[in-house]
């Protein structure tokens, strides 16, 4: 149809859409698949992916959709960043610390043994240099990142046997996400970086001695109180670990404006929405689990002492052979100095008030 036969057959209205250009060039639709290290079950952890998902497919009107796939079905749970950086996938949601073994500065994204609870890693990635620190080195990876969730202080794991003392933990096989294995290592533990999904299994077998996942809402999914009967906190290696979302860069630079407007969004909404759901979800869970026999137990002292001194020795250690952990950690560790001297006035002393109160 040429320009006069629209003129003639259209009216008024015809002749304004015939000639006006749209004012936003739309995107096309798009369409990608997000590859999770999480297994389905669990809500929280891997529901931060769906949670996404449907926040990108609602804020674009169904133009921009995510299919998720938990960790093995597309691709292995620990070989999401391989996925991502070759293009095997336009994004993938997991825990950076599990990827200590290409670089230990992963971790630092993460959570590392005494590091920042979930509200300083938040404060440390959107105002201080940690979101901007973070992309700098998965530039090596092709990769983007965007922080998705945290699930806050998490428990110490499930033991067969009681832990008395740091002697307890000799040649224990014990299954942690990644990075922290470095630390336990040093105090005679023997880690497993096992996925999520694999973990029961393993437990029940007795292919490992112990383990640790995240808290009570997860873990009584999971099974453990069924083949371990002592639970001990806090869990030191992971005072608020953070999830990220992987984009594979190429992916990400052919989105429109609009499009990566909507994938930071949507990113923020799931952070926001994890922390949520594991606050309002464990307390009632930790209550059935103890209704149930589970036996909670603090870790010792000597235990605490001896991971902290570990801890500390092999930061020394990575400063003077990983670059990449030495820029980032002095950032790190400077936020985590003033941070905690901040909480201490407020935070804590507010927290440590309302705990010691009957309510
Ligand atoms: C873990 O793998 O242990 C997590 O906390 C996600």
């Amino acid at each position: 149809m040429d320009r006069r036969s629209i003129i003639k057959n259209a009216g008024i209205a015809g002749v304004l859409a015939a000639g006006a250009a749209p004012a936003v060039h739309a995107q096309a639709a798009v369409r990608w698949r997000l590859a999770s290290s999480f297994p389905k079950a669990l809500d929280t952890i891997y529901g931060a992916a769906e949670v996404f998902a449907k926040k990108v497919k609602e804020m674009s009107g169904g133009k921009f959709e995510i299919s998720t796939h938990a960790g093995g079905e597309i691709t292995p749970p620990f070989g999401v960043v391989d996925a991502v950086k070759d293009g095997a996938v336009e994004c993938a949601h997991t825990a950076p610390y599990y990827f200590f073994g290409k670089n230990e500065a992963f971790a630092l994204g993460c959570a590392i043994p005494f590091g920042l609870n979930s509200r300083q890693m938040t404060a440390w990635m959107y105002e201080g240099n940690g979101l901007k620190l973070m992309r700098e080195f998965y530039t090596k990876y092709n990769m983007i990142s965007f922080p998705m969730g945290n699930t806050g202080a998490q428990m110490g794991g499930w033991y067969r046997k009681e832990i008395k003392s740091v002697k307890d933990l000799q040649g224990l096989k014990f299954r942690t996400g990644g990075f922290p294995g470095k630390v336990m290592e040093k105090i005679g533990v023997v880690p497993q970086n096992i996925p999520g999904g694999e973990i029961y299994t393993a437990l029940e077998k007795g292919t490992i001695d112990a383990a640790e996942w995240v808290g009570p809402y997860d873990d009584q999914k999971l099974g453990f109180n069924k083949v371990a009967p002592y639970y001990y906190y806090p869990g030191w290696w992971e005072g608020g670990p953070q999830l990220d979302l992987y984009i594979n860069q190429k992916a990400y630079d052919a989105l429109s404006a609009e499009n990566k407007a909507i994938v930071e969004c949507a990113a923020a909404y799931a952070h926001t929405d994890m922390q949520a759901k594991y606050d309002a979800r464990n307390p009632a869970a930790l209550k059935q689990l103890v209704g149930s026999g589970t036996k909670l137990r603090p870790f010792p002292n000597d235990v605490m002492a001896a991971a902290f001194k570990a801890a500390e020795a092999l930061y020394a250690e990575l400063n003077d052979k990983n670059e990449d952990w030495k820029k980032i950690y002095a950032d790190y560790s400077k936020f985590r100095a003033d941070s905690n001297l901040w909480f201490r006035f407020t935070e804590a002393k507010f927290d440590g008030f309302m705990q010691n109160q009957k309510l």
